[in-house]
């Protein structure tokens, strides 16, 4: 049997035969107690959609148990030369320990981590889709955006200055310090897509427009580097740190937010605003397949997220504020309108990075119609930039969700 004190990569796509006995045992040794598997029908499965940095395999038996193994490999699984530090497993089990305080049920509950394989048992949420693949099939989920605002606004708030001891805040912070998780958004978000890069996926055909709009413009340049600083600089709240709709777990009543690598202490407008942005991504290729119902719900979304969340910031601020500062007069609208400013820029630095950057996102890379895949990247582009370069004027839903209609009739225009 192999030795589980000394780390190795236990989840090898090359290898799914290894991989099963190796994951199998290892499974029954770190679930002892816990799960009761009916040893004789376990399998292990590496499922085919996988995500850019760790690896994962799921253990299951005909007894209907089931749990998800994430293990974090030396390199990330995008490229050999990108490398993250390998406890990135560890921080996220016990950020997802510290959201299911936060938002209870919101995030996969996790049975173990482990410190020497950096390798942790995670909750099977295969009675969930994936998100993104469920909206590239056109389907809507009515009460996701009170789900989602009511996940930010917990979650952002219970771990801010607001509302924590901020001697326990500072601990938190120190912990989720994560510098090489936050180097591939410094560089992948908020430099690369305006400064250029050899990484970049620019769709060839749009090349000339993508030069003039993000490359050329010093304005858009000078607006994003004090967004990358206040990233770098501003630790408001522990966020999830890449809240796209590949990392949310749907079904009709309930959702599980997953994948939290990216966890640290940043600007909280930076969850809001990537949730936002892969809204609209969620939007071009409706409007691209002609899902005209798809797309007014994508539309009305993006308002709801933005006003529900809001309104449940509001709510729980007067409920959970401790810092006496922060109930002077006026200081919560001045918090909340600074939040909503980054939440309209780091929305448009994702629209930019996911559509030129080095990671994609197949809403829009799978539009095969040449002018139809032209149109959704001018759209992110566009909306992206209205996004960064008019922040203040973002102040309510309908304005987030107007931003896309104008700049949807601009480039149709060019
Ligand atoms: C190197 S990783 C590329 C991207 O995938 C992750 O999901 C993050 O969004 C990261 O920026
Ligand atoms: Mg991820």
């Amino acid at each position: 049997m192999a030795d589980f004190t000394k780390y190795f990569l236990m989840i090898r796509e090359d290898d799914p035969e290894g991989t099963a006995k190796d994951i199998i045992a290892y499974t029954l040794e770190k679930t002892k107690g816990q799960i009761d598997w009916d040893k004789s029908t376990m399998k292990a499965v590496i499922p085919s959609a996988h995500g850019n940095i760790n690896h994962v395999c799921r253990v299951s038996d005909d007894k209907g148990h089931s749990i998800y193994i994430k293990q974090a490999g030396l390199e990330t699984r995008i490229s050999k030369d990108m490398t993250a530090s390998i406890d990135r497993n560890t921080l996220e089990s016990e950020m997802l320990i510290l959201e299911d305080k936060w938002a209870p049920g919101m995030v996969p509950k996790i049975y173990f981590y482990d410190t020497t394989m950096y390798a942790c048992g995670m909750e099977d949420c295969s009675d969930y889709e994936v998100m993104r693949d469920a909206m590239l099939k056109h389907r809507t989920f009515p009460k996701f955006a009170e789900q989602i605002a009511e996940f930010m606004a917990r979650t952002l708030l219970l771990s801010s200055d607001i509302a924590m001891d901020h001697r326990e805040k500072k601990k938190l912070v120190q912990k989720f310090i994560t510098p090489d998780l936050c180097d591939i958004t410094e560089k992948l978000v908020l430099m690369e897509p305006y400064l250029g890069a050899d990484r970049n996926n620019v769709y060839a055909p749009n090349e000339d427009f993508v030069e003039k709009e993000l490359y050329s413009d010093e304005k858009l340049h000078l607006a994003v580097s004090k967004l990358k600083f206040r990233f770098m600089t501003d630790a408001q709240s522990l966020l999830h740190g890449d809240l796209h709709t590949g990392s949310i777990f749907i079904k009709d009543d309930s959702i599980k937010v997953f994948d939290c690598e990216f966890g640290t202490y940043a600007p909280i407008g930076y969850d809001v605003g990537n949730i936002i942005a892969n809204m609209i991504f969620a939007y071009d290729n409706g409007l691209a397949y002609g899902a005209d119902e798809f797309c007014n719900w994508c539309l009305d979304t993006i308002e709801q997220i933005v006003d529900l969340f809001i309104e449940k910031w509001k709510g729980l601020y007067d409920e959970a504020v401790t810092e006496p500062m922060a109930k002077v007069n006026g200081f919560k609208e001045y918090y909340l309108a600074e939040i909503l400013k980054d939440t309209a820029g780091y929305a448009g630095t994702e629209l930019h990075r996911r559509t030129v950057g080095m990671a994609n996102v197949v809403d829009v890379t799978t539009i095969e119609d040449e002018k139809k895949r032209l149109l959704a990247e001018r759209i992110n582009i566009f909306t992206g930039k209205d996004y960064i370069l008019n922040q203040a004027s973002f102040t309510n839903g309908k304005a987030f969700r107007e931003a896309v209609i104008k700049a949807k009739d601009k480039a149709l225009s060019v």
